[in-house]
């Protein structure tokens, strides 16, 4: 056979394969130049606080390390005194989480660590590795004093069942599932949020009250893309409670790009007459019933409704055969993760990455049903997922350099985009009901 119609050959059957190649081609140069003619527009919503073995716990598709398929785990009401018993987890959890688990830095260290201090030397060397056992005992220490132990571990150690989260389902079933996607940072939303946009908490480690105040200088994928001529919006649900992440840079406000923070009602109009800029960043609302991101005091329902609401407009927009919805978490929220926190050193310089949250690539141009595993970085090493995978990501699509080493080493996505489209996306999700105990 001539070697020109084997080469033919072989890239018909690659296009025409539902099987992505492996991580091992990301940041190829054909990776990369195939993600760039086949995605225009990305989608970014990044929800909160919940963790893959709660939300996602559930789902039996194969691939996917969960409670329902690996478990059940269990965790001890006591860390220290093993004679007061465990919980285990179990296939269901409430539509609102009032007593919100701790995800600060020190409850992530006792969730994981069963210590609020271990020690950091070990864990550098590797002498101390995460156990993942202190869930329930956290959420006692905090909340203990009032209130049913068993309802506590409850809270923090059951998961969502199929059926309670059928929008999930249906993306775990129809599009990409990460199976090792970590928070960049393990502490709460607005580092995590800060290291989405930007590669870096930039040295925060709570909500404090710089968030918000045109204050950073970091640069942000805002910046990078104004500079570049791409266009972005950050639609922003105006009851509040996330972000918009686009007002925390000084450079926003210096370049008068104020105006780029509009309402997430707009994303539905500019979804529908095909006028979605290059990048969306979405912000959900919080906290409380009757708000969208799944944050453990707002209802799982609403927030399913809100995904599929967004779903919907993407989908039916002129621009779907050109866009990549991404749909993540900011960090797991305290909720139980049975996988420990790969990584580096546990330092305060915030060198380890947080636990599991549940990410998925939603696009004509992803396989059906697929779940992800490790990544690979640009030296060719396995490496988890975080949220430096998005802007490792984009730096391929639209050509800019990672912004910090941290982003560089991160493993991207990019060979997860198919070769061809699929025509078999559903057109609708489901719609989600309320559910009580
Ligand atoms: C998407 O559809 C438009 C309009 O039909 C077309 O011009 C464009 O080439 C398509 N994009 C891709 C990546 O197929
Ligand atoms: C605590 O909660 C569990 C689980 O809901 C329940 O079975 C138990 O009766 C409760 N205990 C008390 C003392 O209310
Ligand atoms: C962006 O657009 C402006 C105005 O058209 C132009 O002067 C500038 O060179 C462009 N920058 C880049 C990086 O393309
Ligand atoms: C939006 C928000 O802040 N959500 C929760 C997740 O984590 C932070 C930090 O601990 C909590 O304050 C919030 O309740």
């Amino acid at each position: 056979m001539h070697s020109s119609a084997l080469v033919g050959l072989l890239a018909f059957a690659s296009a025409a394969s539902a099987i992505p190649v492996t991580s091992r081609s990301a940041h190829s140069s054909a990776s990369v130049s195939n993600l760039r003619s086949k995605i225009k527009n990305v989608v970014l919503l990044c929800m909160e606080n919940r963790s893959v073995d709660n939300l996602l716990g559930g789902q039996t598709i194969k691939g996917l390390e969960n409670p329902i398929n690996n478990g059940p785990f269990c965790n001890p009401y006591n860390v220290n005194d093993p004679s007061q018993g465990q919980h285990c987890t179990e296939a269901r959890d409430y539509d609102s989480v009032t007593n919100d688990p701790s995800h600060a830095v020190t409850g992530n260290t006792m969730e994981f660590y069963s210590d609020w201090n271990p020690d950091n030397q070990a864990i550098a060397d590797g002498k101390l590795v995460a156990n993942n056992n202190g869930f329930i005992h956290e959420q006692i220490h905090n909340y203990g004093s009032n209130t049913n132990k068993t309802e506590l571990a409850i809270q923090v150690m059951n998961y969502y069942t199929e059926d309670q989260v059928p929008v999930l389902t249906s993306l775990v079933q129809n599009y990409v599932t990460f199976n090792h996607w970590h928070s960049d940072i393990p502490g709460p939303t607005d580092p995590n949020r800060f290291a989405l946009v930007a590669g870096t908490s930039g040295g925060h480690g709570s909500n404090d009250d710089s968030f918000g105040t045109y204050a950073f200088t970091q640069r942000s994928i805002f910046q990078q893309l104004g500079e570049t001529n791409h266009s972005w919006l950050n639609y922003w649900d105006t009851a509040g409670g996330t972000g918009p992440e686009a007002q925390w840079f000084s450079w926003t406000k210096e370049t008068g790009n104020q105006d780029k923070v509009v309402p997430i009602d707009q994303f539905y109009t500019d979804a529908a007459n095909g006028a979605l800029p290059e990048f969306s960043y979405l912000n959900p609302s919080c906290c409380g019933v009757g708000t969208t991101s799944m944050h453990d005091s707002g209802l799982v329902s609403d927030g399913e409704a809100f995904i599929k609401k967004v779903y919907d407009s993407i989908r039916s927009s002129p621009q779907w055969n050109e866009t990549l919805f991404v749909l993540t978490f900011d960090e797991t929220g305290g909720f139980h993760d049975h996988k420990s926190p790969s990584g580096e050193e546990y330092t305060l310089e915030f060198n380890r990455l947080g636990g599991r949250i549940p990410t998925f690539l939603i696009s004509p141009w992803v396989s059906k049903g697929y779940v992800e595993q490790k990544g690979t970085n640009y030296q060719g090493n396995s490496q988890s997922y975080s949220a430096s995978s998005v802007l490792r990501t984009l730096g391929y699509l639209w050509d800019f350099e990672p912004f910090n080493p941290r982003v560089q080493d991160a493993a991207s996505f990019d060979h997860l985009i198919l070769a061809a489209p699929r025509n078999d996306t559903p057109s609708l999700l489901p719609s989600s009901e309320t559910f009580s105990l």
